[in-house]
């Protein structure tokens, strides 16, 4: 039976949430606003614009329209320069085995992200000819837990949402699986992502016996 499996792409198979850390770090300093991990934390799966609205809430901060555009485009670059120097040693453990596994087993596969940079990255760490469809921050307008990441992911493999089974390691994006009627499976910590239907540490943990019941279901 085909069934479609939905990765996000920061968290699940690649850790640049602390690309993202420094990024947003220096911007919150230059504007003399303090931001600790446990911020960021909070941004995983947020979007771009987002992220900065939060910041700038934290900081009690208001600031115009242009120089919100202008700080957004400095953040990306700054982030843009710490992708163009990864490669595939920052692929999270065991997500190739898992990856090449399901392609063995014909099954689909999508990438579900709020990232308007996951093509890039992707590309980066060799692993976009894995994916069957890539769905991003490009293609969406509504974000995280909102189910339309997932959705368009479903649809474009052709495969019902109660069929799909989404990786994901924040709230709001295991929340979005569920709201798109999809198996959860966190990735991080039970007692963050206790609203999934499964919790692991990471894919070290997950076995071709508990992938081969997902086929099967
Ligand atoms: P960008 P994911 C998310 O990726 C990140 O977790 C989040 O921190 C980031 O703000 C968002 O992508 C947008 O990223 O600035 O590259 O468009 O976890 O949904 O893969
Ligand atoms: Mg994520």
């Amino acid at each position: 039976m085909k069934k479609a499996f939905i990765f996000d792409l920061d968290g699940v198979i690649v850790d640049t949430a602390k690309y993202h850390f420094l990024a947003w770090q220096n911007l919150a300093n230059g504007l003399g606003i303090s931001f600790s991990e446990e911020q960021n934390e909070q941004l995983k799966g947020v979007s771009r614009i987002r992220s900065l609205e939060k910041i700038l809430e934290w900081g009690n901060k208001t600031i115009s329209e242009e120089e919100f555009t202008r700080l957004m485009t400095e953040k990306n670059e700054e982030y843009l320069s710490y992708i163009s120097k990864m490669d595939v040693s920052e692929v999270l453990p065991d997500v190739p085995r898992v990856l090449d596994y399901l392609v063995s087993e014909n099954q689909g596969i999508a990438l579900g992200s709020a990232s308007k940079n996951a093509r890039a990255i992707l590309e980066k760490v060799e692993l976009t000819t894995k994916f069957q469809t890539i769905v991003d921050g490009t293609n969406v307008t509504k974000a995280k837990p909102d189910p339309e990441v997932f959705l368009i992911g479903a649809k474009e493999l052709g495969v019902k949402p109660e069929d799909c089974i989404v990786f994901e390691d924040s709230v709001a994006g295991v929340q979005a699986a569920n709201n798109a009627n999809m198996i959860s499976i966190g990735i991080g910590s039970k007692d963050v992502l206790h609203e999934a239907d499964y919790v692991f540490a990471d894919f070290t943990e997950i076995d071709e016996t508990f992938i081969n019941q997902l086929i099967k279901k």
